[in-house]
């Protein structure tokens, strides 16, 4: 049987969200990212600021100087991230082959699925509908054979189209689009393509094997079969996420270290609990740093055992700050840290080790009341130095690209 793959993403999704909490920024220029001074960047822009050609990724201040009138909301995360959950629960009525991708899209296997909505196209539209009545948002769908074609059909049918490219038609649907349309070609491989005079998808599904291997390396199989519309990649449940990380840019650069160990405290207090969470263990801790001049270094330590407590990941992460910024002078633009390397929890802890578990029990009674009370309810000294810095919202503090603070 053909296969029929949905792609369905979400139009202008935060800004969309905001415009349903209120209606009055419906039909008008609305940016979510942050203050139209502010240091950030567009992170999603309605359809009527894009006719001023502002973009998803565009720093805000440009933003504001192409589109004076746009309304700039700071967002919160939270709450897009409520909406992505209720659109995925919509998806996951329709098949159980589900692969979110990001908060609001995901590729869906409609195969076989024809004959209890009478099309996909039909079945499309059923959920289209269901997202709008239920969440007030528009989704745009693209349908085909495979994934690579769903997402240009639905990408090209936005806002809140419909799409569908008929089997074995793959390839001359794309044949006349821009290269810069197939995901995958960012800009240096657009460039590149041009400079070789290869404009459209339809030029590049042309060009051999071989040339395409040697301008692009082992990439140049993949754009071959995705220029030919040839795509077999399943539809996968998505794995479990094998690391979490928190990061944040600060309002100026800063070579304040009591400011630098007070961010990385509470951020690696949100990753810990993120880890207890999910019921996770980690061995590895990365800090991240971006100077001022954009350098971003990672630095990683491997623990001798794996834990989730929030003083052994602050400690590790300080150890290599101080490292790190013994080796450097400039200023700090953003600071993150992360963890990889998770295990199941289960019983790992040496119960021999008494500060261990006494550091177990302590972060569970801080978990405990978090839940209940909300995150900065409860704080070690080192935080609360960040309450007269950051804003916050009973979720907790929220840092500089408030859309983005989790
Ligand atoms: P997208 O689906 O790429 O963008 P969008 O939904 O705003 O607009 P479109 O109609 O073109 O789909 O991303 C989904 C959300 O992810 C977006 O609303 C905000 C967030 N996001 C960022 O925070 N930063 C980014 O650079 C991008 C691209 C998205
Ligand atoms: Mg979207």
């Amino acid at each position: 049987m053909a296969r029929r793959i949905m792609h369905i993403d979400l139009d202008a999704f935060f800004v969309s969200v905001e415009q349903v909490e209120n209606p009055q920024l419906k039909g008008k220029p609305v940016v979510v990212g942050g203050r139209p001074q502010g240091r950030g960047v567009v992170a999603s822009a309605s359809y009527e600021a894009r006719t001023f050609g502002l973009r998803a990724g565009m720093p805000l201040t440009t933003a504001s100087r192409l589109c004076p009138q746009a309304i700039f909301i700071q967002g919160s995360f939270p709450k897009y991230r409520d909406a992505s959950q209720r659109f995925m629960a919509i998806l996951a009525d329709f098949s159980p082959y589900l692969e979110p991708m990001g908060l609001d899209e995901a590729y869906l296997d409609a195969t076989g699925f024809e004959s209890i909505h009478g099309s996909t196209h039909q079945m499309a539209a059923k959920i289209k509908q269901r997202i709008k009545d239920e969440l007030g948002l528009t989704a745009s769908v693209g349908i085909a054979g495979g994934k690579i074609v769903a997402k240009v059909a639905s990408e090209l049918s936005k806002p809140d189209g419909l799409l569908e490219v008929a089997a074995g038609e793959e390839r001359s649907f794309l044949a006349p689009l821009p290269v810069a349309r197939l995901p995958g070609i960012g800009k240096k491989t657009e460039q590149k393509l041009n400079s070789l005079s290869i404009n459209t998808i339809g030029k590049l599904s042309t060009m051999s094997l071989s040339a395409l291997k040697s301008h692009f390396g082992a990439s140049g199989e993949v754009l071959h079969r995705f220029a030919n519309g040839i795509d077999d990649r399943e539809v996968k449940p998505p794995a479990a996420a094998k690391s979490t990380s928190r990061e944040t840019t600060f309002g100026k650069d800063t070579r304040d270290r009591s400011l630098l160990k007070s961010t990385l405290r509470y951020l690696g207090e949100r990753v810990g609990a993120d880890l207890r969470q999910r019921g996770k263990r980690a061995r590895c801790i990365t800090l991240k740093l971006r100077y001022a001049d954009f350098t971003t270094i990672t630095r990683r330590h491997t623990l001798a055992q794996t834990t989730d407590s929030d003083q052994t990941i602050f400690d590790t992460g300080l150890g290599l700050l101080n490292k790190a910024l013994s080796e450097e002078r400039q200023a700090v633009r953003l600071i993150g840290i992360g963890v990889s390397e998770l295990v199941e929890a289960g019983k790992q802890l040496d119960m021999l080790d008494t500060s261990a578990r006494r550091q177990e029990q302590l972060n569970k009674a801080i978990d405990r009341i978090r839940k209940k009370y909300g995150f900065t309810a409860i704080q070690t000294g080192r935080t609360l130095k960040l309450k007269d810095i950051f804003p916050e919202d009973g979720e907790g503090y929220t840092l500089q690209t408030p859309s983005l603070s989790r």
